[in-house]
């Protein structure tokens, strides 16, 4: 049936029509390439992980045979499911199985605690969640049962299970019972929308990023081509899987693309990874600067597993200081890629044959020749090249609206349609970029985003709270620290940077998200119309404020 999914924007159909003519959207399905792929190599291997080897044949079964169980669950076209996992070869049949349902995976992060997952279940209407058992000894599956009792919708509680000893909730089921004899489906379309990706940073009602097939598989393609993947690339997912970075930049969407392999590591530092690399010969992996720092000096540090197969680090989602950027490639032995992406969509990389001024001192150029930027100032008008300014953006894989957030989107697209990134970027005359920073109230710790907004909320429900901004202030690992600014409701009880920790992580906040210092202030600065004045804060903070 060619019925859209409701609350998601298409594209107008004059652009939909020209990126067809342009080759861009081919019309194709994630389960065609698949299909696809496994047909040209069956046997060529597909995922691996340290319990799991699979071919492209064994993947493309698992997934239709797991698509077949939970369409017999009642899992349908259009429905959403949240997909709660760790990395490993499971998340791949099930996100495989998900769009050949033609159902939509919400990608949520490990790290995801309620006080996200309950939004992002209700903003979804999600009928379904998928997660593990106890993983890194927290109980995945004791925290989906409590998002399931609180969210109407919620009426299957799916576990990815380690053995069949393990213990779950009541009603929850092992995904093991949902392996079934593959049947014939009907399939999804190309135009459907593929899955939720989540984005960075929200407050209130999560915003929700609608992917389709055909738009996000040309991201994919294009990515893969940019990067120089062919069926001998081993992609490492070392940054959490469901992230749009590990997924398509080119990540493990762009390996199975190519024909190669993708390999699950669930944690990234280097002791885990670098033997991860040696193990499976991995030739390429995306990390986030902090990560790329712990993994240069354990490198430079040297007796080092065999790290030769590696070709190409990636760096993205945060700033990379040039300081860091230049000890890449000599550290690790390969060649680096800056990327700047977003899950929303465009995405720029530096080119595997780019000047290393380029490689080092900028963060690359769009993948697509059909992705329009501008930079604009806060009226909207083009700034002079060279200069400071906000960036725009629309193209083939760009999206055009949140999923079925109508305030959000008023926000964040202009009339015409074009994204506001939120980015503070200067365009370079050779047409590369340089990331500035951010407009809008966010914290970017080390590429995981904090909305100011939403931690600030959290903070006003303590008791000895009046009043709290949150400002991101420089950190030379991560790029930027958490700094909570506390006016005391008394100023006989201060609370503590421990308290505050604790206040939060007990309502269920994921962890990346607590402060790192906390400064008492008796009152905040504000500006002329009575609005707290970051920049006065950070001044602030500047001439030395006490952090406790
Ligand atoms: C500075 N800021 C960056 C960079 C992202 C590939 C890579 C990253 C993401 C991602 C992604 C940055 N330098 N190199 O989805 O496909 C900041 C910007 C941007 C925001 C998007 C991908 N790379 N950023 O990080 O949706 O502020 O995607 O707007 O999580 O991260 O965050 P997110």
């Amino acid at each position: 049936s060619s019925t859209v999914l409701p609350g998601f924007t298409p594209w107008p159909s004059a652009d939909a029509q020209r990126y067809r003519d342009l080759n861009c959207w081919t019309g194709e399905t994630f389960g065609d390439v698949l299909t696809a792929r496994a047909a040209a190599a069956p046997d060529a291997i597909a995922v691996v992980d340290d319990a799991n080897r699979w071919s492209y044949a064994e993947l493309d079964h698992r997934s239709r045979a797991l698509a077949t169980g939970l369409s017999r669950l009642g899992i349908r076209r259009h429905d959403r499911v949240l997909v709660q996992l760790p990395n490993r070869a499971e998340f791949v049949e099930v996100i495989f199985a998900l769009f050949r349902l033609g159902a939509l995976p919400v990608f949520c992060l490990p790290a995801h605690r309620q006080a996200e997952l309950v939004p992002i279940a209700t903003a979804s209407a999600a009928v379904a969640i998928i997660t593990c058992g106890t993983h890194q000894r927290f109980d995945y599956a004791a925290l989906a049962d409590s998002i399931r009792q609180q969210v109407d919708t919620l009426r299957h509680l799916l576990i990815v299970t380690d053995d069949s000893a393990t213990a779950l909730p009541d009603d929850a089921r092992d995904i093991a019972e949902f392996r079934d004899e593959p049947a014939d489906l009907p399939e999804p379309n190309a135009v459907d929308v593929a899955f939720l990706q989540l984005s960075g940073g929200s407050t209130g009602i999560p915003k929700l990023i609608p992917r389709t097939h055909d738009d996000y598989l040309y991201s994919v393609r294009r990515s893969a081509e940019v990067c120089e993947l062919g069926s001998d690339t081993v992609y490492l997912a070392t940054l959490p899987v469901a992230h749009n970075f590990p997924m398509s930049s080119p990540g493990i969407l762009g390996a199975l693309w190519a024909g190669g392999t993708i390999a699950m590591t669930p944690d990234p530092t280097p002791a885990t990874a670098f033997r991860a690399i040696e193990r499976f010969g991995v030739t390429i992996t995306g990390l986030v600067p902090p990560l790329a720092r712990l993994w240069v000096e354990r490198a430079e540090a040297g007796n080092t597993p065999d790290l030769s197969t590696l070709r190409v680090v990636q760096v993205g989602g945060a700033r990379c200081q040039e300081e860091l950027a230049r000890r890449v490639g000599p550290a690790l032995g390969v060649t680096l890629q800056q990327v700047f992406g977003m899950a929303e969509g465009l995405v720029c990389y530096t080119r595997l044959d780019d000047p290393i001024d380029v490689v080092v001192g900028t963060q690359g150029r769009p993948m697509s020749e059909h992705d329009r930027l501008a930079v604009v100032d806060d009226d909207g008008n083009e700034v002079p090249p060279g200069t400071d300014g906000n960036l725009i953006t629309h193209g083939p894989y760009t999206i055009r609206g949140y999923y079925d957030n109508v305030e959000a989107n008023a926000r964040s697209f202009t009339a015409d349609g074009w994204y506001r990134t939120g980015d503070i970027v200067n365009l370079r005359p050779d047409g590369n970029l340089v990331v500035g920073g951010r407009a809008g109230d966010w914290v970017n710790r080390g590429g995981e985003k904090v909305s100011a907004e939403e931690l600030e909320a959290h903070l006003l429900d303590h008791p000895d709270i009046r009043d709290a901004v949150i400002i991101g202030t420089p950190d030379p690992v991560l790029g930027q620290r958490i700094c909570a600014f506390v006016q005391p409701a008394d100023p006989a009880h201060r609370p503590s940077l421990m308290t505050v920790r604790t206040f939060i992580r007990e309502r269920g906040v994921a962890a990346w998200k607590m402060p790192d210092a906390v400064v008492i202030v008796d009152q905040f600065p504000e500006t002329g119309v009575g609005k707290t004045s970051r920049r006065d804060l950070r001044q602030l903070l500047a001439d030395g404020a006490h952090q406790n």
